[in-house]
């Protein structure tokens, strides 16, 4: 048993003063609060529940930054993944592991609890499957249990290399199952995380680019109640090829032939009109906003004001982890709307309410849904994931509530988190992960390898 005790909590009923955390066996037991410390309580300024990258392709982190130089053509989405498929190319089992373990030590690190893997780097360099069809997912799995971030897997299925069933080209080879192939990915990846304290899994069908309609409908019941996850609209050319191939856009499309619900989360819907946004709202799917990613990759801006006014529930990715951050995503969210609309505070809930504060709440709930977590946020019955802040830090200076918040997200950088509760464990102490210098050194040992 670990008792805590914050100065100040973000509770799911408000903030609240003196809250006691009492934790068992990773969860949250009780939470009291207006209670003076105990003797053997350890004491925290303040603290708010972790968060969710619901989105993430844990390999990417490895080519971070090395995709910033102009190719001989205009560069774009497309030109950056030709790149990304020649490191994806490159990397082996130990890679993956490597990668993905600094990855979710930076993610604890930086306020995130959770993620979503979609995961599609399923099979050996020559495209043939492992001995073990759930060999890479074990990977996935193995930086989950060092790094202790929960995991929601979602295996990726992927079969073309383009709208209406076209061969998939040779360096998506890695990626490419039949159906059958891919139910027995399931099987290994369940077994994969079956140990793995709380975890669950999904499934990811890539893109309507990726997967032919017969074979979306073959697969989703191999995610039995688990959320579903599909990327679309992120890019312009997405749209046209999409309106070519069936006279639909990806959203409309998918809203019309697929059984969208809330179990479902459309990665990025970039590229989606008033109609889309509305009909898409109402159903109770989350929108994987990957703001980052969104931006290095030159996608364009969601309509988040009228997916929100609309009543839609949104979370948030870090997708190709070029930059890995809590307060980064929700600054990037906002901004992309600022720029877009030359207004301030463009996402706050109204009049007099924290835009920090209402980006954090979408943010909760939608990852919540997104990867299916019931019990969220410092309550009982919740996983015991806990970020406190830096009181010391010159941005919360004199902060109460949600201007604490605001100060974290807009204005503190990357300092302001000092401890973080996985799964009850305190896996992150004055900022710093207690596997930071190893996960550095396989990390940057593996990247050497594959730069070289
Ligand atoms: C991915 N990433 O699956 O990693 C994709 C690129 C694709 C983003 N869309 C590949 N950000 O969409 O075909
Ligand atoms: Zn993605």
């Amino acid at each position: 048993m670990t008792r805590l005790h914050f100065a100040s909590a973000l509770l799911p009923s408000g903030w609240a003063n003196d809250v006691q955390v009492v934790i068992t066996a990773g969860a949250i037991a009780e939470v009291t609060p207006g209670v003076a410390p105990a003797a053997g309580d350890e004491r925290h300024g303040i603290a708010l529940p972790g968060l969710t990258s619901l989105h993430s392709h844990a390999f990417q982190r490895g080519m971070a930054g090395l995709a910033e130089l102009r190719g001989d053509s205009t560069d774009t989405f497309w030109t950056w993944r030709e790149a990304m498929y020649r490191f994806a190319l490159a990397m082996t089992p130990d890679d993956i592991a490597a990668v993905a373990t600094l990855l979710y030590v930076e993610m604890l690190e930086q306020g995130f609890t959770r993620v979503g893997e979609f995961h599609y780097l399923h099979h050996d360099r020559d495209g043939s499957p492992y001995a073990d069809i759930g060999e890479m997912a074990a990977r996935i799995a193995q930086a989950a249990e060092a790094s202790s971030i929960a995991l929601t897997l979602l295996p990726s299925f992927y079969a073309h290399g383009s709208f209406g069933g076209a061969a998939p080209h040779a360096g998506q080879r890695r990626f490419i199952c039949s159906v059958d192939q891919f139910a027995a990915l399931m099987s290994a990846s369940r077994k994969a995380i079956s140990k793995l304290p709380g975890a669950n899994i999904g499934i990811a069908p890539h893109s309507l680019r990726a997967v032919t309609p017969g074979e979306l409908a073959a697969i989703i019941p191999l995610a039995d109640d688990g959320p579903v996850h599909i990327h679309a609209a992120e890019q312009v050319k997405e749209v046209e090829d999409c309106l070519a191939w069936s006279g639909q856009r990806p959203v409309q499309w998918l809203l019309e032939h697929a059984p969208i619900d809330r179990r479902w989360c459309l990665i990025h819907a970039t590229h989606t009109t008033d109609e889309e946004v509305t009909a898409l709202a109402k159903t109770g799917a989350v929108a994987g906003l990957c703001p980052i990613t969104e931006a290095s990759l030159g996608d364009g801006i969601f309509p988040a004001r009228e997916f929100v006014d609309a009543g839609g529930a949104f979370g948030v990715g870090t997708d190709s982890n070029v930059l890995v951050g809590v307060a980064d995503e929700l600054r990037q969210l906002e901004y992309g709307q600022r720029l877009k609309h030359r207004e301030r505070n463009v996402l706050s809930s109204g009049a007099g309410r924290s835009t920090g504060r209402t980006l954090f709440d979408h943010a909760l709930t939608g990852g919540a849904r997104a990867l299916a977590q019931a019990t969220i946020g410092l309550r009982p019955g919740a996983r015991a994931d806990i970020v406190t802040l830096d009181t010391a830090h010159p941005s919360l200076a004199g902060r109460l509530r949600d201007t604490v918040i605001d100060g974290w997200i807009f204005a503190a950088g990357n300092g302001a988190i000092d401890c973080v509760w996985a799964g009850g464990h305190k896996v992150v102490e004055g900022g710093r992960h207690r596997l930071r210098q190893t996960a550095r050194e396989h990390f940057n040992a593996a990247v050497r390898r594959l730069v070289a």
